[in-house]
């Protein structure tokens, strides 16, 4: 039985090396250039594999150790029987460390057949880990570029993964690859690679046959922070543009409330795959009976405007469409059914954009909703609004209808899964099956959550909405 000392190898002129990870404990049976330990310079990472099969006898150092010599001795190794008079000197003494010295062919046979026998070796991750066969061995070694085909044999079972999702990580494979696709990378870089949430598929390798080094990592983290930092998110960012060229110009800040709503606008426009569907409500009838009520509101000293009418049919058209008033869950694999009606009506401000909840439209009549539309306006105006006045809302409803235009495509107010648009309503000529008739139409749009809401339910909920509109008899029921 021999002992192969295994020992710190030429560390390329940098000054010391630490070592950053220990991946056999002693007892361990160890294959032909399964990687021992992991030491990095200030330059580089190097994995030391071992230099024969066998026993790990003793392990000299500990994880964090820093070595400044060349040489030092670092684990002993006995080797089996099958290993003995392999010409594989000390590591240390022969320069073969890691990747920075070739071997000779012969040897390279020896290892490959070392390593077919030896049993994976035990990693902490070992559903992450698929024993490569002899074929696929002998595979890559053929497809090795001519320089490296006379290095030692190609990754050991600990250095390939299946691209098994890491925890914590985004699952989409990198463009162009599939979920089952291999990355080559070392049990450090996996390692890291776990630790700060990396999925290894979307990296891009710099290493010798496509391997993934620690600075892939660091980079493809880097990038990604730039690109979060950059209000992208990945999305290729806008170029500056110095508008000054062009003509005068003035510059000013966005106030807290623009911002948030920009930051609001841009998530859900980001997350969200938006439909939005088109309709117009008959509210020829509606408009009558509100103008009948002038007197009412007068002495109520209330506003009635078609907002409070499209408040109760959408808290209406919710209960029947409950699909309406979910939220998907957090992982996207369940949802939350609401079952209250509270809605958001966007208030149009000096200040900018906000979004007041009314509550429990289902159960307030109209008069009362009128009251609560004015007075949250007003309070919104007024920047009166307390921030539980503007949560809790399942679906909200966005009213241009005094400003003016036809249509729009209102973003969603995520996490709600619907957003009605109300745009002006006008006086149009409508053939009902005669002639034409002078109608007031009101035009409506529905945006919704594709991943939440189908077409269906979206179609069916803006044909209740306008039924209601067009018979507001129907809201009593
Ligand atoms: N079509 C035609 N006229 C309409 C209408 C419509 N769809 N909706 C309201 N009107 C009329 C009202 O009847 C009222 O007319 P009178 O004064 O003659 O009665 C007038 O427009 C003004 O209404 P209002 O604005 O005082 O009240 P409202 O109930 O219609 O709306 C509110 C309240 C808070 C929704 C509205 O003031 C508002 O801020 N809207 C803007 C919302 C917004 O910015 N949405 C965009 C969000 S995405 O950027």
């Amino acid at each position: 039985m021999n002992i192969e000392t295994v020992r710190v190898p030429d560390l390329g002129g940098a000054e010391e090396v630490e070592v950053i990870e220990l991946t056999v404990a002693v007892g361990d049976s160890v294959a032909v250039e399964q990687t021992l330990l992991v030491l990095e310079s200030e330059k580089a990472t190097m994995e030391l594999p071992s230099p024969v099969a066998g026993v790990v006898k003793k392990i000299l150092v500990a994880e964090g150790d820093k070595i400044e010599r060349e040489g030092e001795p670092l684990m002993e190794i006995e080797g089996s029987e099958e290993s003995e008079g392999s010409e594989a000197g000390e590591s240390g003494e022969s320069g073969e460390s890691g990747e920075s010295a070739p071997a000779e062919e012969g040897e390279e046979e020896d290892a490959q057949a070392d390593a077919k026998e030896a049993p994976p070796p035990e990693e902490e991750d070992q559903s992450a880990v698929e024993t490569p066969s002899a074929e696929e061995r002998d595979q890559r070694a053929a497809e090795a570029p001519p320089a490296q085909a006379a290095r030692p044999a190609p990754p050991a079972a600990q250095d390939r993964e299946t691209a098994e999702p890491t925890p914590g990580a985004e699952s989409r494979p990198a463009a162009g690859g599939s979920p089952g696709a291999e990355v080559y990378a070392g049990p450090y870089v996996r390692r890291l690679a776990r630790e700060l949430g990396v999925d290894l598929r979307r990296v891009e390798a710099s290493g010798p046959r496509q391997r993934i080094l620690k600075e892939d990592v660091q980079a493809f983290v880097r990038q990604r922070l730039d690109d979060q930092a950059a209000g992208g998110g990945g999305i290729p960012s806008v170029p500056e543009v110095d508008y000054g060229r062009f003509g005068p110009v003035s510059e000013g800040e966005l106030t807290k409330i623009g911002r948030l709503t920009a930051a609001n606008m841009h998530r859900s426009w980001l997350n969200v795959p938006h439909v939005t569907q088109f309709d117009a409500a008959d509210i020829t009838e509606l408009e009558a009976f509100r103008r009948g009520q002038a007197q009412e509101a007068e002495a109520r000293g209330v506003k009635l405007t078609p907002v409070p009418f499209i408040l109760k049919a959408c808290a209406a058209a919710l209960r029947d469409n409950p699909v309406l008033n979910r939220a998907l869950s957090a992982n996207g694999a369940g949802f939350v059914q609401r079952e209250f009606f509270h809605l958001g009506m966007a208030v149009d401000t000096q200040r900018g954009l906000l979004v007041p909840v009314i509550r429990d439209v289902d159960r307030k009549g109209i008069w009362e909703l009128a009251a609560e539309i004015a007075e949250m306006a007003d309070k919104a105006r007024a920047g009166k609004l307390k921030v539980n006045e503007m949560q809790g809302a399942c679906f909200t409803v966005s009213s241009l209808g005094a400003i003016g235009g036809e249509g729009f495509t209102p973003i969603i107010n995520t996490p709600e899964v619907g957003i009605l648009g109300v745009s002006r309503s006008a006086v149009r000529p409508l053939w009902n099956g005669t002639e034409f008739a002078p109608r007031t139409l009101l035009p409506l749009s529905l945006s919704y959550d594709h991943r939440v809401v189908n077409g269906g339910d979206g179609g069916r909920f803006l044909t209740q909405v306008v039924a209601l509109l067009a018979d507001i008899r129907a809201l009593l029921l």
